[in-house]
């Protein structure tokens, strides 16, 4: 299936055509059919000869209903353009057309219809002129008559050519279903539909909405007028919801995979086509479905930023656009360039800004968006439309912690930071063993703690919530030395602890043995039983070679100590699960 939206002067008959290629009225209104004009969108489709399906989104031509025609068109990637024969080209062609211009949608037809009231000639030419000179180009053109049926077998044809042309859609991506329709159906509830541009949505799915906080679940799905279990890309799809009352949403809404759109009130944009100078304060931004009021910042010559007056779900590469709902008048195109642009608080920094955005195209730039903001989830940078490879390859960039992307060149500078910043804690509070890892963070302006983990290398450590050298290196000088000594006359008899008296000779008391153990340059056993740091492991290895159980007297041997160490070692070792003490106070190494 292909989707085409209809565009046009009010009355050309673009109605009229769709309902002679359909069978099907577009009109759905009564007081449209009264008043022989269509108000609001209609919805159409057909079996072409190549036996592929195109459904319309048929608009209205009024200027009063343009908001209207643009939701139509909004999600909609090929538009079939309906001149008047006996007409031409009047003010709505052209609006509608800047539209699609401003939208950038690139794959069309033009048809000139009441080719039986007068001759088609002249409102061909000029029609193709005008598309020619937008993102459209040079589009086939075909005349017919919705009364006589004249040139509807070579519109059919056109129309499969058209079809065949437009890209494919990816049925692997999010979906975001831009509302267009909601009503109420007896006995299902409420139903809403969409054109579905890429994607894939299934009876039962959880969907995303925007502003609800708990997730809508597909109930049933139809695709023209037929129930399915699945719909992939390209569908018009009409979608029950279950217990979603229909107050809570409407045109404008979308309806989205979760958590995989980034929802937002401020983007940076690219004005495309000719962007006036004077661009009014406050104009509506059409994009999907939606319409909303944003207010207008002029930053570069083409670029703006846009506060919108409520969050959409924008991408990186969203086309949209603005229109000054006063002046009836489209006042252009929109590139999406940033939906999460810092904040502009800063003197100069709006000019720094629009030298940032001149360099950008719309064309998700993952190097680019590393470089810029230096620190980023890559879940974050896919919420906002720039994919992040993963797996192995040549473009997947390493996550430095959990799956935080970092610029590299920053990630070194954070790096030196942390050696830096922790120096100089050191030096501004001797007796503390470490910076604190949580300060460290808020200095750094780290926005993870994990973040502060993966910064940290040796000889920098992370002990006890603190860091700091490995060892002794955070000590005071005096400690130092002292424990420096220790491991000099116990180094070959590791499981031997310093008699008290030695302590004291050596200036270890019991703030300096807190300190030492703090920065783990000791391990306490007991108040005045203090160990080198790494002999736990060598213990039970020891232990481990005795014939088990052992007793504690063993074990004394074994290490070749004093019962005033081999009694709390045991403990310790109990305590963290290496021996197992057993009721006759023999011991087993757990394996
Ligand atoms: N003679 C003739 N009349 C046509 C043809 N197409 C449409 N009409 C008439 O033109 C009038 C407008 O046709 P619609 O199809 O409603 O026009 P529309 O473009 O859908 O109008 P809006 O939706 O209001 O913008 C109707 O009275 C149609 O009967 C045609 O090919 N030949
Ligand atoms: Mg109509």
């Amino acid at each position: 299936m292909f989707v085409v939206a209809t565009a046009g002067h009010v009355d050309h008959g673009k109605s009229t055509l769709v309902r002679a290629l359909t069978g099907m009225e577009p009109d759905r209104w009564a007081e449209e059919r009264r008043r022989g004009m269509t108000i609001d969108l209609g919805f159409a489709w057909t079996t072409l000869p190549s036996g592929g399906t195109v459904a319309f989104v048929d608009v209205p031509g009024h200027e009063r209903f343009v908001p209207n025609m643009l939701a139509g068109v909004g999600p909609v990637p090929a538009a079939l353009i309906v001149v008047a024969a006996d007409e031409g080209w009047m003010p709505q062609s052209a609006e509608h057309l800047a539209a699609l211009d401003a939208l950038g949608v690139g794959h069309g037809l033009l048809a000139v219809t009441r080719a039986d009231l007068a001759d088609p000639g002249p409102a061909t030419a000029r029609a193709r002129t005008e598309i020619a000179a937008t993102s459209l180009g040079a589009v086939p053109a075909v005349a017919v008559s919705g009364l006589t049926g004249a040139g509807l077998p070579e519109l059919r044809a056109a129309l499969d050519r058209l079809g065949a042309q437009l890209p494919a859609p990816v049925v692997d991506d999010p979906v975001r279903l831009w509302v267009d329709r909601s009503f109420t159906v007896r006995g299902s509830g409420t139903v809403v539909t969409g054109t579905l541009g890429g994607g894939r949505l299934r009876v039962g799915d959880e969907l995303e909405l925007a502003g609800a906080d708990e997730p809508v679940r597909v109930r049933g799905l139809h695709c023209l007028g037929e129930a399915r279990a699945e719909a992939a890309a390209v569908a018009r799809v009409a979608v029950n919801l279950r217990g979603t009352p229909r107050d809570r949403l409407g045109r404008g809404d979308a309806l989205l995979t979760p958590g995989r759109f980034h929802h937002t009130d401020l983007v940076d944009v690219r004005l495309t086509g000719d962007p006036a100078a004077d661009l009014p304060a406050t104009l509506t931004l059409h994009v999907g479905s939606a319409a909303v009021p944003v207010r207008v910042r002029p930053l570069g010559p083409d670029t703006v930023r846009l506060r919108l007056a409520r969050p959409l779900p924008l991408l990186v590469g969203d086309r949209a656009l603005l229109r000054d709902p006063g002046r009836h008048h489209v006042s252009g195109g929109v590139r999406v360039l940033d939906v999460a642009p810092p904040p502009l608080g800063r003197r100069g920094a709006a000019a720094a800004r629009a030298q940032v955005l001149a360099e950008l195209d719309g064309r998700p730039d993952l190097a680019g968006e590393l470089r810029r903001r230096r620190l980023i989830r890559a879940g974050a940078l896919v919420r906002m439309g720039v994919p992040v490879p993963t797996g192995p390859g040549r473009d997947s960039p390493s996550p430095v912690a959990g799956d935080w992307l970092a610029d590299p060149g920053h990630w070194r500078w954070l790096g030196e930071q942390v050696t830096e910043q922790v120096t100089r804690y050191a030096r501004e509070h001797p007796l503390e063993p470490g910076m604190p890892v949580d300060a460290l963070r808020q200095r750094l302006a780290l926005p993870d703690r994990v973040l502060v983990e993966a910064l940290v290398r040796p000889p920098l450590r992370i002990h006890a919530g603190r860091v700091g050298a490995a060892g002794v290196d955070v000590l005071p000088e005096a400690v130092a030395r002292a424990v420096r000594r220790v491991r000099a006359e116990y180094g070959d008899r590791p499981f031997r602890a310093p008699e008290t008296d030695r302590l004291v000779d050596l200036g270890l008391g019991p703030r300096e043995i807190g300190a030492a153990v703090r920065a783990g340059a000791l391990l306490r056993l007991a108040d005045n039983v203090v160990l080198l740091p790494d002999v736990l492991d060598d213990a039970v290895r020891v232990l481990a070679g005795l014939p088990q159980p052992f007793t504690l007297s063993a074990a004394r041997q074994a290490l070749d100590t004093t019962r005033r160490v081999a009694v709390p070692l045991l403990e310790l070792l109990d305590r963290r699960g290496a021996t197992r003490r057993l009721p006759d106070d023999a011991r087993i190494v757990v394996t």
